[in-house]
């Protein structure tokens, strides 16, 4: 039975139906609405065997739907991945659907030896490039994966992180799910935001806490005056597959605590929406006299949310009428004004999540200190602009006033952060205090028929939700995920650290029904988004035997079999470089001889065309650990300092006769 096969067979059998054919022992083909599937093996023949299983390990009928429904047998594939982001351990997780496996850990911001991510010359400068005044950064705190959209809708190609912490964002390649970029933002040092225009024209980031925009020195005093948010527009060149810091943009903000972003689609194509928190503009200093920055910061009963509109800004950019800061295109918030390409919409006490319908005609709010989501009109919204009129905050940004746009609210519950939509006229919100996932119907542009239909409790403390293609204007799939901080009594403990719990819901039938929990071995993850399996199209192996993961391209330097580059260790003048294959089962050459102190550029390529035929090569003493795929080469750079005997070795086991694999850098 295919994987489609099987849900339709579940389905068919209803929440229970399954279980209750087996718990009946299914000896007619009648139990169960659904019998046997045609082309499936027969329940008949699943009997006594299941039944004794079932009571053996005391599993309700519920327990065994959800069984059937994540189960993926030996041999048969997922059908959708997921893109997780790893939190502060800087990492982006792969994950396959339904059953929940870790396929992958892609290293970003983090060095993973595991990978030679940090440890091969490549990935060393791209670190070193995204550095902060020039110094290296080894870590990063992930949030919000963003996959590249093409019309609106996933299309597998790239993925996009941002580092919250070190205001950074990375781009994924989904060829051979490794990090390309890292680009550091120019104005900021802390971010949130971070989703894709429809077409990928730009990854938006958004900032988080507001500072001196350049990252210099004010004192807290003047925090009104000089410290500023950000929001950036890093172009993506889908021809180089890289940001191009050139073209790219960012807009002046006030400095209100900046939180998410998303960008609008098809009725609001061109506009991005980026919520905020403490308008009241408090900071720590007020400590000393007033209250701590969180009641400082939620005084207000409403916040605002940013209303920009990108193709605007795109074109004054492109008209040449913006100047560059730091490298940068920045537009001031009067210049933004002046255009009429910046607005603020009042928003309920400190919101959490904003997120666009997949029709793009409505934003949606959730409240965090409210127990209500808030339904935006974004037709409403260009009405009430074009009437024109407005109000101004005190950096004289326009404000849309909140009944001209707000069409409705629903209560879901405690804590509402984020929202996900299906394609059954539902979205969904997490709620973070009640530790539960609301359903509600979405409703018409007059406001009717937006109402709560259902909860489910989640364990616990929720963050955010997502739904496969969940965030494009064609969500699809019966899932939904709910990112969990807390685990409490849901896994076997692991010290005073527990697991971070990911769950799976089946939301196709009318009660949504709880499938399975995934412990995350690692950082908090935040947010993740979930594809069809088969629009990611990767390769099995590099294209070409030599290709540089880094470039893209075949590295003429790199070894090749059969050898059209002499391997060997060459002099060159100020560097040795060394030229070595890699094959099932051994280095060529196998020995490295340099003098001490000698700078050594060494160039590893695996030259095999088996699929999963990897390689790897690791150097003690001089923290060098690479790994090469098929075809890849990998580039070490460092400096024989110290004289000795080195043996190295192929890290993988990838043949009998792997321990043989091994070489001896002799640094005389
Ligand atoms: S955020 S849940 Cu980046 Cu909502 Cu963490």
């Amino acid at each position: 039975m295919s994987s489609i096969d099987r849900k339709k067979f579940v389905t068919t059998l209803g929440a229970g139906g399954a279980a209750a054919a087996l718990l009946a022992g299914c000896n007619s083909p009648q139990s169960g609405s659904g019998g046997s599937s045609p082309s499936g093996p027969s329940i008949a023949g699943l009997g006594s065997d299941a039944r004794g299983i079932i009571s053996a390990r005391q599993l309700s009928p519920a327990d065994v739907t959800a069984a059937l429904k994540t189960y993926v047998p030996s041999g048969k594939l997922d059908d959708f991945y997921m893109f997780a982001s790893g939190g502060h351990s800087g990492q982006l997780l792969v994950i396959g659907l339904p059953s929940m496996r870790l396929l992958k850990t892609i290293p970003v911001f983090t060095p993973d030896p595991y990978d030679g991510w940090g440890y091969n010359a490549p990935s060393r400068k791209v670190l070193a490039d995204a550095g902060v005044d020039g110094k290296t950064i080894t870590h990063g705190d992930t949030h919000h994966p963003a996959l590249s959209e093409t019309n609106g809708d996933y299309d597998g190609e790239y993925v996009f992180i941002n580092d919250k912490v070190n205001a950074r964002v990375a781009v994924v390649s989904l060829k051979d799910f490794q990090c390309k970029q890292i680009v550091k933002n120019p104005f900021i040092l802390s971010n949130h935001g971070n989703c894709v225009t429809p077409n990928t024209e730009y990854v938006i980031e958004s900032s988080q806490y507001a500072t001196p925009l350049g990252w210099g020195y004010a004192p807290l005093s003047e925090y009104k005056s000089t410290y500023r948010g950000i929001a950036t527009y890093w172009k993506f060149d889908r021809k180089t597959g890289k940001i191009d810091p050139e073209r790219s943009f960012s807009i002046e903000l006030p400095p209100y605590f900046q939180d998410l972003t998303d960008a609008g689609k098809l009725a609001s194509d061109g506009w991005a929406f980026t919520n905020s928190f403490n308008t009241e503009l408090a900071t720590p200093e007020d400590y000393r006299g007033g209250p701590p920055i969180e009641v400082g910061a939620s005084q207000n009963d409403m916040d605002f949310m940013h209303a920009m509109n990108w193709r605007k800004a795109e074109a004054l950019v492109k008209s040449g009428r913006v100047e560059k800061k730091n490298g940068m295109y920045l537009i001031p918030i009067a210049q933004a004004v002046a255009e009429d390409l910046l607005f603020l919409i009042p928003e309920p006490k400190s919101p959490h999540g904003v997120d666009i319908s997949p029709d793009g005609k409505y934003m949606i709010v959730s409240g965090k200190l409210d127990p209500h989501i808030t339904i935006y009109s974004f037709a409403r919204m260009q009405s009430a602009i074009a009437a024109g009129g407005l109000k101004k905050d005190r950096y004289g940004i326009p404000i849309v006033p909140f009944e001209k746009v707000k069409i409705a609210q629903i209560k879901v519950g405690l804590g509402p952060l984020h929202v996900q939509f299906d394609d059954r006229g539902y979205g969904y919100s997490s709620l973070f205090l009640d530790s539960a996932i609301a359903r509600w119907k979405v409703g018409d542009e007059n406001g009717n028929g937006w109402e709560l239909v259902d909860t489910i409790p989640v364990q616990y403390n929720v963050g955010h939700l997502g739904a496969p293609h969940g965030d494009t204007v064609k969500p699809r799939g019966s899932y939904v995920m709910a990112y969990n901080k807390w685990s409490l009594d849901r896994f076997r403990q692991v010290g005073p650290m527990y697991p971070r719990n990911f769950q799976l819901i089946d939301i196709a039938g009318d009660t949504m029904q709880m499938l399975y929990d995934m412990p995350i071995g690692q950082a908090e993850p935040h947010y993740a988004q979930t594809i069809e399996a088969s629009l990611i199209k990767p390769w099995a192996v590099y294209p070409k035997v030599g290709f540089d993961p880094m470039t893209m391209q075949v590295d003429p330097k790199a070894a090749t079999i059969p050898a059209t580059i002499d391997t060997g260790t060459h002099d060159a003048g100020d560097h040795y470089e060394v030229t070595m294959a890699v094959v099932r089962s051994h280095f060529q050459p196998d020995v490295v001889q340099v003098p001490v102190g000698a700078k050594v550029v060494w160039r590893l390529t695996n030259v095999e065309r088996a699929t999963n035929a990897m390689h790897g090569l690791a150097i003690p003493g001089y923290n060098i650990s690479v790994s090469s795929e098929p075809g890849a080469v990998q580039i070490m750079e460092f400096v024989a300092d110290k004289a000795g005997v080195y043996p190295f070795y192929c890290t993988d086991f990838c043949s009998a006769l792997h321990l043989e694999i091994m070489g001896y850098l002799l640094v005389k």
